[in-house]
C-alpha cells in the first residue's frame, strides 16, 4: 500500500496543481495583453499558453531546466521600464502595495509573473494532464521543480535588466531579513548589473518589534555580495509598514 502510495500522484509534499491552470493562463493573458498594458496586445496567447504547457507537461516534475522555459521566455520578455524596479523576499504584498502607490512594478507586474502569480503547476511522465494532486516541495522533494525553475528563471531576467535604482523590500521582523538561499540572495542580488543602485528598505510587521537592521550580519553579507559587483549599495531600517508607505 505504501508503495502504491508514494508512486502515485500523491507522493509529492507541495500543493497540486491550481484547478483550470490552462483557463487561467488563457483568461489572464487576455487580460494582461488587452486592457492592463495594451502596448503588449500584438503578444499571442496561444501561443504563449501552449509554450508554458510544454514546458512542463509528460515532464519529470523534479527535472526542470532552465532550456525548458527557453520559448516561453523568448515569447514573453519583460516590457516594464528597467529603471523602476522592486524586488521583495518574504514581503510579496507590501512591496506590491509599495510599487503601486509610487508606479513601480513588481515581477508580477511583467507578462509572465502575471501569469503565473501564486499558481502551482507540474506534470507527470508519461500523462498529457497536470497533477492536480500534488506538486514537488522545493525543500522536501527537489530544488528543480518547474515552479522553482520558473521563478527563477523570470527572476534572473528582471535583476540582470534592470537599471538606475532598484528597491528591494525586505522584512525587518525576521531575525536574517536577507537569505542567502532565497531567490532574491541567491538569483538576483547576484545578477544585477554595475552602475546599479540597490535600496534596501527593511521593515517590520505591526505588532512586531523590528529584529535585523541595516548593520546586521545579514545585511553585511549582501553588501558583500553587491561590493563585489560594484553594485552601489543604500539601506534604511527600523521602518513601520505605514512610515514605509508614507502615511503617518
Ligand atoms: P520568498 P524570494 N507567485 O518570499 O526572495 C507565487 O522567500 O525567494 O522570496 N510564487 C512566487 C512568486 C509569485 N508571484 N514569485 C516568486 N514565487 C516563488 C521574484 C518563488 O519560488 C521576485 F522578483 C520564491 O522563492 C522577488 O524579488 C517563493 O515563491 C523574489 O523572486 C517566495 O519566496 C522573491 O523570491
Amino acid at each position: 500500500i505504501y508503495k502504491w502510495y508514494r508512486s502515485g500522484l500523491n507522493r509529492w509534499h507541495g500543493p497540486g496543481s491550481t484547478p483550470d491552470f490552462q483557463d487561467i493562463i488563457e483568461d489572464r493573458c487576455y487580460n494582461y495583453t488587452q486592457r492592463i498594458r495594451p502596448d503588449s496586445r500584438s503578444r499571442n496567447c496561444q501561443e504563449i499558453k501552449q509554450a508554458f504547457m510544454s514546458a512542463f507537461i509528460s515532464k519529470d516534475p523534479c527535472k526542470a531546466t532552465k532550456e525548458d522555459y527557453r520559448r516561453l521566455i523568448d515569447l514573453a520578455d519583460p516590457t516594464v521600464p528597467c529603471n523602476k524596479r522592486v524586488l521583495w523576499s518574504k514581503t510579496k504584498e507590501l512591496a506590491r502595495e509599495y510599487a503601486k502607490l509610487r508606479g513601480l512594478v513588481t515581477l508580477e507586474d511583467t507578462l509572465l509573473g502575471f501569469l503565473a502569480d501564486r499558481l502551482h503547476w507540474c506534470g507527470e511522465p508519461g500523462s498529457p494532464d497536470l497533477n492536480t494532486w500534488s506538486c514537488p516541495d522545493w525543500e522536501k522533494d527537489c530544488r528543480t521543480n518547474y515552479r522553482s525553475v520558473f521563478w527563477e528563471v523570470l527572476s534572473e531576467r528582471f535583476a540582470e535588466s534592470a537599471c538606475g535604482t532598484v528597491q528591494v523590500v525586505l522584512d525587518g521582523s525576521l531575525e536574517n531579513a536577507f537569505n542567502e538561499m532565497s531567490i532574491f540572495g541567491r538569483v538576483e542580488a547576484p545578477n544585477l548589473k554595475p552602475m546599479v543602485t540597490l535600496q534596501a528598505w527593511l521593515v517590520h510587521d505591526p505588532g512586531k518589534p523590528p529584529r535585523d537592521s541595516c548593520s546586521g550580519s545579514s545585511i553585511t553579507k549582501l553588501k558583500s555580495i553587491l561590493s563585489e559587483r560594484n553594485v552601489r549599495f543604500i539601506c534604511r531600517d527600523n521602518l513601520s509598514r505605514d512610515e514605509f508607505l508614507g502615511r503617518f
